[in-house]
């Protein structure tokens, strides 16, 4: 085992690595350790769609190719390797969306349940956002009860994932002038499930063999996921189980407790966990807990179940992707519920070095060795009953090897788009002028969102918080979800306090009078829908251009790992945002396709794709654009360095 503190910054995960090699288990860091990437498919040179293959067709290595040789680089099939990373770039895209509409049509499904009644337990928590969907949406209102009107919305919602022509609906929020250039580039996604089966049609042995047209579907089906399937899960979600406001919280590690049991919550859907915590509540099961010796019942998440129930209820945080073997590590977990996506399979095996329960709830994601107790939404509180129960019952037979970490941090949660809109403006007045105000007078530069996974294949956060910090302290404001958002509140950078500590003179001056962090909690991988609509917000409100790629803002995922993030960036993008990953970029064995991302696409959609590992480079690049955008729009003069007295931050309030 090398060196716990080459694998991670954070200090609750290097302590569990060390306890994992004492104990014996293996991890991920171990297995990132054995197995390395294979270099030809980690730049999208191998195709293995069909039997004559899998086709390898790397770039030779050290020498210029001449056109002879390339015309001879092609799987059997005669796909150029500009076909193969193209397909291979799309098909991951098909991935992401897919995994992100899936979940929104399991909460459309379950919206539908409950309009109808037929979903005991939950009921509809956001009366207004439901109302402002049917006003989108051109339902009926007049008097009819609010599940009448629920009804309408869930069908038509889950008609949005079949439907075979037209738009999607949510494309109508976005700015005028990027629904033009949608259609003009030929990229307005019907349905939902038809982009995402015409990816894996075109993809298919022998089916489309241009890349510009693959990469275009490949746009076409991300932006089904982002104004799509993404949309309606956080737009459902925030009706049933209310939208995010400000929430104190907790994370890391250290959230665990000694003397409670212990139960962590990790995958993405809210569906079950919402009902987990009501039960964890309830007078017998807190009984049941006590008879067993404990002193109350800890619940606790992982990924993006995790950002869920913090931002709707301030449960606290265990930790990050790359925590979830090593929450198992403490010996102290009494059981895991996992649902779908990002949960790796390992967990069985660890479970068995110490006491822990593994417990699937999803017919679409079992895992060998743990125990499926499938979850009925229709029946959702006895499902979420028996699931904390085997929990507390687990809790007297807890081993010897138990460390929990001290670490945890503060962090303030729940910045919904709506809740932006209210602390910026007030109650009365709720808008995004202010920021845009703010934006244009030069205290805040721009503003990035940066999202997304962890990776093994780099050090344990550090990219998320190198890069966050350098943005912060040159005035960008930044906006997270993911394991991204967790890795800054680990840190503390989800405090108001922050905003003095790391972020620079105008954006600090900003924070300190809103009384925000200087970065924002928006949620899960889902809610990057959130970050779509407030880009949105800032275009109609005025002031910086009438496309979301007139704003000076940026887009990142330096840690990134999943389809998932790869089909986020895809619709940031094609949403006009310039977008940089680190780690590794999955293009780079074809110079074309590569182009075509990075460059030719700015001219497209006015977003392009950038690769930098380098977190500060990565920044420096963001901000580059950030200026270059402040340019165009005529704001890019120097601002005056003034220090703020109380006069002059009231003036600020009062903007
Ligand atoms: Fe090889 Fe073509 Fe088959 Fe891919 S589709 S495995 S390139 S023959
Ligand atoms: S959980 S998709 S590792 S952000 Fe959404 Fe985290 Fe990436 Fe999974």
């Amino acid at each position: 085992m090398a060196d716990a503190e080459t694998k991670s910054i954070d200090k609750a995960s290097i302590r569990m690595i060390e306890k994992a090699a004492s104990d014996g288990v293996n991890t991920v860091f171990d297995r990132a350790e054995a197995t390395k990437p294979c270099p030809i498919g980690m730049v999208g040179s191998c195709c293995k769609n069909c039997g004559m293959g899998p086709c390898r067709v790397p770039l030779p290595k050290g020498k210029t190719e001449t056109p002879e040789e390339k015309q001879k680089r092609r799987g059997l099939c005669g796909a150029t390797a500009e076909t193969i990373a193209a397909r291979n770039f799309i098909r991951m895209v098909a991935g992401g969306a897919a995994a992100h509409s899936d979940h929104g049509r399991r909460v459309a499904e379950l919206f539908l349940a409950v309009a109808k009644r037929e979903a005991p337990g939950y009921e509809i928590k956001d009366e207004q956002k439901l109302l402002q969907l049917a006003l989108d949406w051109g339902i009926e209102i007049g008097d009819r009860s609010n599940n009448e009107i629920a009804i309408d919305i869930g069908e038509m919602a889950l008609a949005e994932f079949g439907k075979q022509e037209g738009e999607v609906l949510f494309l109508r929020r976005a700015p005028l002038k990027r629904q033009e250039l949608w259609r003009q580039q030929g990229v307005a996604p019907r349905g939902i499930d038809r982009e995402i089966v015409e990816i894996m049609h075109r993809t298919h042995m022998g089916v489309d063999q241009d890349y510009q047209n693959l990469l275009r579907q490949g746009v076409r089906a991300s932006l089904a996921d982002g104004w799509g399937g993404s949309m309606i899960a956080t737009e459902l979600q925030d009706i049933l189980f209310g939208t995010p406001a400000p929430v104190l919280g907790r994370i890391n590690l250290g959230v665990l407790k000694q003397d409670e049991v212990n139960l962590i919550i990790h995958g993405h859907e809210p569906l079950l966990s919402e009902m987990i915590v009501v039960v964890a509540q309830e007078p017998q099961m807190l009984e049941l807990a006590k008879s067993k010796g404990a002193n109350g019942i800890n619940l606790a998440g992982i990924c993006c179940t995790a950002n869920e129930i913090l931002m709707r209820h301030g449960i606290p945080l265990a930790g990050n992707m790359l925590q979830q073997e090593l929450a198992l590590v403490t010996g102290a977990v009494d059981a895991m519920v996992v649902d779908v996506q990002c949960i790796m399979q390992s967990l069985p095996d660890i479970a068995q070095c110490y006491h822990t329960k593994i417990i699937t709830t999803s017919p679409k994601a079992k895992i060998p060795g743990a125990i499926h107790m499938e979850f009925d939404e229709h029946n959702a509180i006895e499902s979420a009953r028996t699931i904390v129960r085997t929990a507390i019952e687990n809790f007297p037979n807890r081993g010897n090897s138990i460390d929990i970490p001290d670490e945890q941090s503060d962090l303030v949660a729940g910045f919904s788009h709506e809740t932006i809109n209210y602390l910026l403006g007030g109650i009365f007045r709720a808008s995004y002028r202010p920021l845009n105000d703010n934006i244009i007078n030069g205290r805040i530069r721009g503003v990035a969102g940066v999202v997304g996974c962890n990776n093994p294949r780099v050090k344990h956060d550090d990219a998320h918080l190198t890069m966050v910090k350098e943005l912060i302290k040159n005035d960008v404001l930044v906006l997270q979800t993911g394991c991204s958002a967790m890795a800054c509140a680990k840190a503390g950078l989800m405090t108001p306090e922050a905003a003095a500590k790391y972020a620079g003179e105008g954006l600090a001056s900003v924070c300190e009078a809103v009384g925000i962090p200087p970065v924002l909690h928006l949620g899960s991988c889902v809610d990057n829908s959130r970050i779509l609509m407030a880009v949105t917000a800032m275009v109609k409100d005025g002031g910086l251009g009438d496309d979301i790629s007139d704003l000076p803002a940026a887009g990142a995922a330096p840690e990134w790992m999943s389809e998932k993030a790869i089909s986020i960036g895809q619709y940031f993008v094609g949403s006009g945002v310039f977008t940089v990953f680190g780690v590794n970029w999955p293009t780079l064995g074809s110079d074309e396709v590569t182009k075509l991302l990075f460059q030719d696409f700015e001219a497209m959609y006015g977003g392009m794709w950038a690769f930098e590992p380098d977190p500060i480079k990565a920044a420096h690049l963001m901000i580059e654009h950030i200026d270059k955008k402040r340019k165009a729009l005529g704001i890019d003069k120097a601002r005056e360095r003034v220090l703020y007295d109380m006069t002059m931050r009231r003036e600020l309030e009062a903007v």
